[in-house]
C-alpha cells in the first residue's frame, strides 16, 4: 500500500473524516461558485445542514450538462492564481467540460495515481511506461504525476507509435504499463509482427482503463503479456485516472474514499440503492478546491460490492467492473464521443442532412469510427472533386472538434435508415473482447 494509514483508515475513522471533508465542501462551493450557492438554495439546504457524511443524501446531484452551461470556468472555486493545471473532457456538444486543479488538487490526484500503481505492487524500483495521452485527456499526466510521488522513473510516452513504445520496453525494462486496454492488445499484436518475444520481458502489472473492457479481455491481456492486467477507473471532472483501481485481487475497484465519495443511485428515480444492487455511479470530490464536485452523477453503471473487507487490507469500498452508461456516449480508441457533438458539426456544414450513422468497429485491436452522412440530392449529383473537397471538410471538422479521425461517407438522400421511434445514430460491431470472436 502506498499510504496505509489513509487506504486502510477503519470505517468508523474514514465516515468522520468524510463528514468533516463534506461539510467543508459544501461551505466552499457556497461560498465561492455562484452556480452551487443557486442550486443549494433552490433545493432548501444550507451549508449548516450538513454534519456528517449521512447528510449527502440532502444535497441535490449536478450532472453534466450544468458544466456546459457553466463554461468555461463557471464551476471553478478558486482564483485563477490557484490554479495549477487546466484539463477537459468532451461536452454533449461543442464545448467542452472544464476542470481546473489549485496545487492541493494535483497534490490529491497524484496521491490517489500513486496509490493505484502501489495497487499492482509498484514501487519506487519500477519503471511505468505511460502510454495514455498526455493533453487535455487526464490519463497521461494523471499517471505521469502518480508514478513520480510514487518515485516511479515515469516514462512519459503518451499513445502511438507502437514500435517505439516496444523498442523503449524492451530497451529500458519497463516493468508496468499503462494505457488503455485495447492499446495494450494492439502492442502485443504490434511485438508479435516485429517478432518480439514480450513474454520475456519484465513486465508486472498494466493498469487499464479509461474504456470499457472485459473478463475475457483481461485473460487474452494476460495471456499476452506476462503480467497482472488491473482496471483502473477515473474521469475528468473528479480528478482522472485513479478514482478507483483494482487490487492485486482483482475483484472490484478500490474507490479513494477519503478524496472521492461514491454513492449508487437508481438513474430513473435518483432515489440511493443499497450495496450490492446496480445502479449509476455518482461522486462527491470531498478534497476538491478547484471544481468542487457534489454529488455528481457519472453516468456510469456498476455497483458497490457488499460481500465484506478485502483480503489486502484496503477499507475503500469496492465497485465492480463498469457494465455500461445510461446515456449515448461511445468510447473509441479511449476517446468519448456523444452523437450529439457529431451533429453538431455535420449541421454546421452546408448541403450536409443531419442524417447521419456512426458505425463503430474493431479492426484487430484498433477502434475505427465510420460516419455516414447524407447529402443533398443537388450536391450527390455533383462532380467528384466536389463530393471529395466535401468529404474533407466533414472529416477535417470532425478532427478539430472531437479529435479523432474519422472514415468519412457520403451517402445518396434517403438512404439512411429512418426510425419511427427514436433516431437510430450508432451502429457499435465491436465485440469488447479484444479479438473477434472470443466470447465475453
Ligand atoms: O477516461 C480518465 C482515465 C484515464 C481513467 C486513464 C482511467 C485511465 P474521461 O476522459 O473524463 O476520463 O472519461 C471518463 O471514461 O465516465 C467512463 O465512462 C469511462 N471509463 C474510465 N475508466 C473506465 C474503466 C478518463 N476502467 C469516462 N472501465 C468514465 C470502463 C471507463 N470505463
Amino acid at each position: 500500500m502506498f499510504n496505509p494509514q489513509d487506504e486502510a483508515r477503519p470505517i468508523p475513522e474514514l465516515r468522520n473524516l468524510q463528514g468533516e471533508r463534506l461539510r467543508a465542501l459544501v461551505a466552499r462551493a457556497y461560498a465561492n461558485v455562484p452556480f452551487y450557492r443557486a442550486k443549494l438554495e433552490a433545493h432548501g439546504v444550507a451549508p449548516e445542514d450538513i454534519r456528517g457524511i449521512d447528510d449527502i443524501v440532502k444535497l441535490p446531484f449536478t450532472v453534466k450538462g450544468e458544466f456546459r452551461e457553466q463554461y468555461p470556468f463557471g464551476m471553478f472555486a478558486a482564483p485563477m492564481a490557484e490554479i495549477v493545471r487546466i484539463h477537459a473532457s468532451s461536452g454533449t456538444t461543442g464545448k467542452p467540460t472544464v476542470v481546473g486543479y489549485t496545487k492541493a488538487d494535483i497534490d490529491n490526484w497524484a496521491e490517489c495515481a500513486a496509490r493505484s500503481l502501489a495497487c499492482g505492487g509498484a514501487t519506487a524500483e519500477d519503471i511505468v511506461q505511460i502510454a495514455y495521452g498526455y493533453g487535455l485527456f487526464t490519463g497521461g499526466l494523471g499517471m505521469h504525476y502518480g508514478a513520480e510521488r510514487l518515485g516511479a522513473a515515469a516514462l512519459p510516452m503518451s499513445a502511438g507509435n507502437t514500435e517505439k513504445q516496444i523498442m523503449l520496453m524492451q530497451d529500458f525494462g519497463v516493468t508496468v504499463l499503462c494505457c488503455t486496454p485495447s492499446y495494450a492488445l494492439q502492442i502485443a499484436e504490434v511485438a508479435e509482427q516485429m517478432g518480439v518475444d514480450l513474454k520475456k520481458l519484465p513486465l508486472k502489472c498494466g493498469l487499464f482503463g479509461a474504456e470499457p473492457w472485459t473478463e475475457a479481455m483481461r485473460r487474452h491481456i494476460e495471456d499476452l503479456l506476462p503480467l497482472k492486467a488491473l482496471d483502473i477507473y477515473g474521469l475528468s471532472e473528479v480528478a482522472g485516472p485513479g478514482v478507483a483501481n483494482e487490487c492485486l485481487e482483482q475483484h472490484g475497484l478500490h474507490v479513494f474514499e477519503d478524496h472521492f465519495y461514491p454513492e449508487i443511485i437508481d438513474p430513473e428515480t435518483g432515489e440511493p440503492l443499497p450495496d450490492g444492487e446496480e445502479g449509476e455511479l455518482v461522486f462527491t470530490g470531498l478534497t476538491k478546491e478547484g471544481v468542487p464536485l457534489i454529488r455528481y452523477r457519472t453516468r456510469d453503471l456498476t455497483m458497490i460490492y457488499a460481500d465484506g473487507p478485502c483480503p489486502c487490507g484496503r477499507t475503500g469500498r469496492r465497485i465492480a467492473r463498469l457494465t455500461g452508461r445510461t446515456d449515448d456516449m461511445l468510447i473509441v480508441r479511449g476517446i468519448n464521443i456523444f452523437p450529439s457533438q457529431v451533429e453538431d458539426v455535420l449541421v454546421s456544414i452546408e448541403g450536409v442532412k443531419p442524417q447521419y450513422l456512426i458505425v463503430v468497429d474493431r479492426q484487430g485491436n484498433l477502434d475505427t469510427m465510420e460516419i455516414k452522412v447524407e447529402i443533398s440530392e443537388e450536391l450527390f449529383s455533383d462532380e467528384v472533386k466536389k463530393l471529395e473537397g466535401l468529404r474533407d471538410k466533414i472529416q477535417h471538422q470532425i478532427r478539430v472538434m472531437l479529435n479523432i479521425s474519422a472514415k468519412i461517407t457520403l451517402v445518396e438522400p434517403k438512404t439512411i435508415e429512418r426510425s419511427l421511434g427514436k433516431a437510430k445514430r450508432v451502429q457499435d460491431l465491436r465485440k469488447l473482447t479484444g479479438q473477434k470472436g472470443v466470447e465475453s
